[in-house]
Order: C-alpha cells, then structure tokens, then sequence
C-alpha cells in the first residue's frame, strides 16, 4: 500500500482553494493509501502569530480536516510538534541543503519580498517541509500546485543523501489535481486564491455564511467582453469562475460553456453562488460538531502516537546511517 502525508499551515481559516487544490484529493486518496495528515504549526510560526490564535487555528484546521471527510479511523490525523521527528529531522537536512538552492524557492521569495532581513525560518521553510514527508517514507504528497517547488527540492534532499549515505530516504512525488489545483483570488485572477490576502471578498472561506459567500462572488472581478468562455490568459476571471463551478458541479469546463452560452456573467455568478453554498453546507454542519468536542482532542492524541510509531523507526534508521548518536 502507497503511503500519502501531506500538511496545512493553521493560519487561518481554509478556503476554496485549499479545498479543490488539496483537502478534497486527501479524501479519496484514504481509501487506497495509508494516510498520514497534519496540521503543520511549525511552518506556521516561519512568520509571527499570535500564541492564542494559533491554539484555536490549529483544533480549527484538525475538525476541518474530519468536516471535509477526512476520517480518523482511515487516516492519521496529527498537529506536526506534537512528534519530535520533524524537528530533528530537519536539522539534518539542512545541513545537507544549499543556501543557492533555497533562495531561488519563489515562495520565499515572494513573502521575504520588501523585507532588508529575513527570519531564517522562513529560508528554511522548505527544508522542514521536505522533513515532514521523508520522515514517513512517503510516496506521493497531494498538494496544490504551488508546492511543485518544494516537492523536487524534498526529492532532491532524497536523492542527494542517497546517493551519499546509501539507501536512506524514499523518494516522493506529488500529485496534483487537474481541475482546481490553483485557485485564483476573486478580486484579482491573477493571483492565487491565499489565506493571508488583506481583502476578504478575495476568497471563499470553508466557514463563510452564504451572504457572504453571494457577495464575493458578485463581485468577483470579470472582464468587458461578455461571453462565457474558458481563456485563462484572456479571460482570468470568467476562467477561473469556470474551473471553481466545474471541480464543485463535477461538470466539464466544456459542459458549462456549453450551458451558458449566449448568457452573462451574471447568471453564472448567480448559480455558481448556490452551488458553492450547497458543496459548503454540510462541512459547515460537521464543523460545528466537532469542533469543540473531546472527539477532536482524541482523535489529534491517537494520531500524534500512531504517527510517531512511523516516525522513529525511520530516525532511527537515519541517524545509523548519518553516524549520530551512540
Ligand atoms: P496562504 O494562502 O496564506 O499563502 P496557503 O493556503 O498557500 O497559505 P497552506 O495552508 O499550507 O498555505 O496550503 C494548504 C494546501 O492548499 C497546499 O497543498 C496548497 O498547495 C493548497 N493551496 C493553497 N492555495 C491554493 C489555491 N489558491 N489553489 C489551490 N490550492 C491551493
Ligand atoms: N508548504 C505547504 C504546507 C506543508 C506541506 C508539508 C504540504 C508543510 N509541510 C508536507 C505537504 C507535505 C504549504 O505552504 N501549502
């Protein structure tokens, strides 16, 4: 059996884009693969956050995670601190990683983009993200397609320590979806869909009311010309539209042209607003549930020990192979 890990930062609420781009594949993927899913806090504090918050975003991302289907009894759910492996791995990773190859991480680039200095930890960012997977002998990491970056630097890791210290680390691949692996912002299509963009009517929340869900939409940014049709470099907005209906709907991008043709933008808006609040409804039901339950603090126990039973065997191995330790 295939083994699957893949990691949500808690720094904030999911939206839309974290759904189609990832939590969704996380679903289907636990009924052919031995899951493993966490809640990455460490990555979380490469840039400042606020002790409380981040408590509350992390038990936020965990029942999130069982809202969208996630379910406990199939695959690991767990908060990455609580398993030590992650942080001791990482250190020996980046000794073997190059400062050359982290500063062309465009990711990096962009969020230390305007700043004289940088926290290292937002540098080394990848690094523990490629911890994260090796740790565990994954095979395929399901992500967005902004993490295709990351995902050759973790092989690189890989295969570069292989090749110096023999068979150590297997060697992952990513797997993205075809329709919603990059959701742009509503406001701005240009952009991708983000978490920590000022502007709310930029994204759907997984928790957002239908009023609001109805505003963003309305308001998302289209163009001039009127017609309905897929054209990202031409049509961003309408484009990007399309591909939300169309990975909520399960219809093609063809079928919805087809539909809509000879119509305006609004009726799309306008139907894509009910079959958003419908797809969201019944997460939002469970969310409530769980949240606040004891459900949700068991399930993250049980997860932490199941992952770290994983985890040590596999540190152990390294640290033989590194020549650390006794
Ligand atoms: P931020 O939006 O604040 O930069 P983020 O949402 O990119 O944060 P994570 O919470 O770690 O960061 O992302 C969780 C998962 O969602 C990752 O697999 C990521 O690739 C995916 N993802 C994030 N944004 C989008 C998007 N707009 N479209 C598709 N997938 C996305
Ligand atoms: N870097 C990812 C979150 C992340 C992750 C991981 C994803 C941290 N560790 C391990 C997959 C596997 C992000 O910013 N979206």
């Amino acid at each position: 059996m295939k083994r699957v890990f893949s990691g949500v930062q808690p720094t904030g609420n999911l939206h839309i884009g974290n759904y189609l781009g990832a939590l969704k594949q996380f679903v289907t993927l636990q009924d052919d693969a031995e899951c493993i899913y966490c809640v990455v806090d460490m990555h979380s504090i490469t840039v400042p956050q606020d002790p409380k918050l981040l408590k509350d975003h992390i038990k936020d991302i965990a029942a999130l995670y069982m809202a969208v289907g996630i379910d406990p009894k199939k695959a690991i759910i767990f908060v990455q601190s609580d398993v030590p492996g992650h942080a001791e791995l990482n250190w020996i990773l980046t000794c073997n990683a190059y400062t050359g190859e982290l500063s062309r991480m465009t990711q990096f680039k962009q969020k230390a983009q305007g700043r004289e200095s940088a926290p290292a930890g937002l540098f080394c960012y990848p690094v523990l993200m490629a911890a994260d997977i090796l740790l565990y002998d994954t095979d395929i990491v399901p992500v967005g397609n902004d993490q295709k970056q990351h995902i050759e630097l973790t092989r690189d890791l890989a295969i570069r320590i292989n090749n110096k210290y023999g068979e150590t680390f297997v060697v992952p691949e990513g797997r993205f979806v075809k329709s919603g692996a990059r959701v742009m912002a509503l406001d701005d299509p240009t952009s991708k869909m983000s978490k920590s963009a000022p502007n709310e009517m930029s994204r759907i929340s997984l928790l957002d009311e239908p009023s609001k869900i109805k505003k963003a939409i309305m308001r998302a940014t289209t163009d001039s010309e009127g017609v309905i049709r897929y054209d990202i470099e031409n049509k961003p907005g309408v484009s990007n539209l399309l591909s939300i209906y169309s990975a909520f709907s399960g219809k093609t991008v063809e079928e919805l042209e087809a539909q809509y043709q000879g119509q305006g933008y609004g009726n799309l808006k306008k139907d894509l607003v009910e079959v958003t609040v419908n797809a969201l409804a019944p997460i939002q039901e469970r969310f409530k549930e769980i949240r606040y339950s004891d459900e949700l603090v068991n399930v993250l126990k049980d997860g932490a020990e199941r992952a770290n039973a994983i985890a040590e065997p596999v540190m152990k191995r390294v640290k033989e192979r590194f020549g650390l330790g006794l």
